[in-house]
């Protein structure tokens, strides 16, 4: 039939309009989430023994090979190095720093500022990459130090990972306690437990790595057992391996010190039979919430157990560090850099799973009929058993809940299309109208927690589009049945289109054909005609 039989002075063309016909693509996706790459942590606790002045000679290649080190399959840069045994945060510190900013460019690695009291063997200190880490508030020293008791002060860092959220912040403490294990050195041990303790409990559940070169002998150390004690600020020990550590063999593998038996002067020698130096952590870095530490990635560079007892770490039996080229470089270094051996750790910042993207149509402009929209998760996410449970979608103007089917793809990520079913949809598509879509955080869920809906990295939030009321940009989910420009209306250059279509000028169009019947034709037209009489919603 012929179109104006149908309605006499309908068509209102104009070859501006009808060339404005042109089929988009877009897609409708959420403002980019800034998440910086990986949100992994790589933290080294290290005496260096410098305390006299600058670091010696091979410091700088030691650390970078701790950033090249695989670990759980993965290398980072290094984070934060807490350092002991050093001059002053002006002098060692700042020239650890300038030994990392001179491989990984000028100005990335600072240094703290504060100097603790000592009665001998300097002060700790803290290098950390300024690109990843930001040194929060005051550098805080804690205890007293003095001969009798607790013989330098620790320093406790307050650490912010750049890009995430202040609930991913973390305290750092960083100790160098008494040496020796006579009875005396024990007691002065524990006054610096007790001090540190005293503190970190006044911070509350809060993430705390407690690092440094304890000077311990055995788990059974009251110091020990007073930072392992019940309390907000209560460590757990990542190695988890209680027992004698002092020159017993099956705790060589955790051993730090010292891996040399004839270093060079003053540095002390021996060879590997104590397990010194830690990185203890409190309950808030394994919560999965925030910064948490990663399973498996504690352990001391270059010791994998296979030197023997009393052993150099530069010994031919040494197969630890497979993956570096520079490997017999690194454990003879390992040998005359330090007496004590790095222990190093990965932490991430969980990060929980999110919309990244919704897509109307597969991403076309038109909302003449909408048949699809497509959730795009940022991880791999667990549904109910009936997915589409975790998906509400309601049209705004009477409340009326659209029935979804969903069908759920899986690669790094998850991805759910909704379809439409029941009374508020015609023939696939939506009806007219605007809508509200929903998903249920307490549907939507991984090991790294439940949907975070709004994108602030704290998860238990429900994901909610609503379409605006005002349709330009229609970035929303709204059907007019006729928009085939997406704009929100029913115009004279949707007409056009139509009526091309109908007439056969152009291709058959299935966002024209209202009843998917797979063809556009005078019933089609009837209901085109009844939005465009009304203009727009
Ligand atoms: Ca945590
Ligand atoms: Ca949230
Ligand atoms: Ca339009
Ligand atoms: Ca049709």
């Amino acid at each position: 039939m012929h179109l104006r039989s149908i309605l006499p002075g309908f068509v209102r063309s104009s070859e501006a309009s009808r060339r404005s016909k042109t089929t988009r693509l877009r897609l409708d996706s959420l403002e980019g989430r800034d998440i910086p790459s990986g949100g992994y942590f790589r933290i080294v606790s290290y005496n260096i023994a410098s305390s006299s002045g600058a670091p010696r000679t091979g410091l700088d290649t030691i650390l970078q090979g701790i950033s090249n080190e695989h670990v759980n399959g993965r290398t980072e840069q290094l984070d934060a190095i807490a350092l002991q045994e050093v001059e002053s945060q002006a002098t060692t510190t700042q020239d650890v720093a300038n030994l990392l900013n001179a491989i990984y460019g000028a100005g990335v690695y600072k240094a703290g500022t504060v100097n603790g009291a000592s009665t001998g063997s300097g002060t700790q200190g803290l290098v950390y990459n300024s690109q990843t880490l930001q040194l929060v508030g005051t550098e805080v020293t804690i205890g007293t130090a003095t001969t009798t008791g607790q013989p330098r002060q620790a320093l406790r860092y307050k650490l912010h990972p750049v890009g995430y959220p202040s609930t991913a912040d973390f305290y750092l403490y960083d100790s160098h306690y008494k040496a020796d294990s006579d009875a005396t050195s024990q007691m002065r041990r524990q006054d610096e437990a007790v001090a540190i303790r005293a503190d970190s409990d006044a911070l509350g559940n809060v993430a705390i790595l407690y690092t440094g070169d304890f000077n311990s002998y055995s788990s059974s150390e009251t110091f020990y057992q007073t930072l392992l004690g019940a309390g907000s600020g209560q460590a757990n020990d990542p190695v988890n391996r209680p027992g004698a550590w002092h020159n017993t063999a099956t705790f060589v593998d955790i051993d730090t010190q010292a891996p040399a038996n004839t270093p060079p002067a003053p540095l002390t020698g021996g060879g590997l039979d104590d397990r010194f130096d830690f990185q203890l952590n409190s309950g808030e870095l394994n919560d999965h919430v925030g910064l948490d530490y990663v399973a498996g990635t504690y352990h001391t560079f270059g010791n994998n157990g296979s030197v023997a007892l009393n052993g150099d770490i530069n010994d031919a039996t040494n197969t630890a560090l497979p993956d570096l080229a520079n490997r017999t470089t690194i454990l003879d270094l390992e040998t005359t850099v330090t007496d004590h051996l790095p222990v190093v750790a990965d932490y991430r910042v969980v990060v929980p799973p999110a919309v990244s993207s919704v897509q109307i149509n597969g991403g076309a402009a038109q909302r003449s009929r909408v048949a699809s929209v497509k959730v795009d998760f940022t991880q791999i996410v667990s549904l109910p058993a009936t997915p589409a449970n975790a998906f509400q979608l309601i049209r705004q103007s009477d409340n009326a809940v659209v029935g979804l089917t969903a069908s759920v793809m899986t690669d790094t990520a998850t991805h759910v299309t909704l379809t439409f079913t029941g009374a508020v949809s015609d023939f696939g598509s939506l009806q007219d109208g605007r809508y509200t879509l929903t998903v249920l955080a307490n549907l939507v869920s991984n090991a790294n927690g439940s949907l975070d809906g709004n994108g602030d990295f704290t998860g238990g939030d429900n994901y909610v589009l609503a379409s605006d009321a005002s349709p330009a940009p229609p970035t929303h989910i709204f059907r007019f049945f006729g928009d085939l420009d997406g704009d929100g209306d029913t115009d004279a250059a949707n007409f056009l289109s139509f009526r091309d279509v109908l007439l056969g000028i152009l291709p058959y169009d299935p966002a024209l054909d209202f009843d998917n019947s797979g063809s556009v034709d005078a019933a089609d037209f009837l209901q085109f005609r009844n939005r465009y009489l009304l203009g727009s919603i």
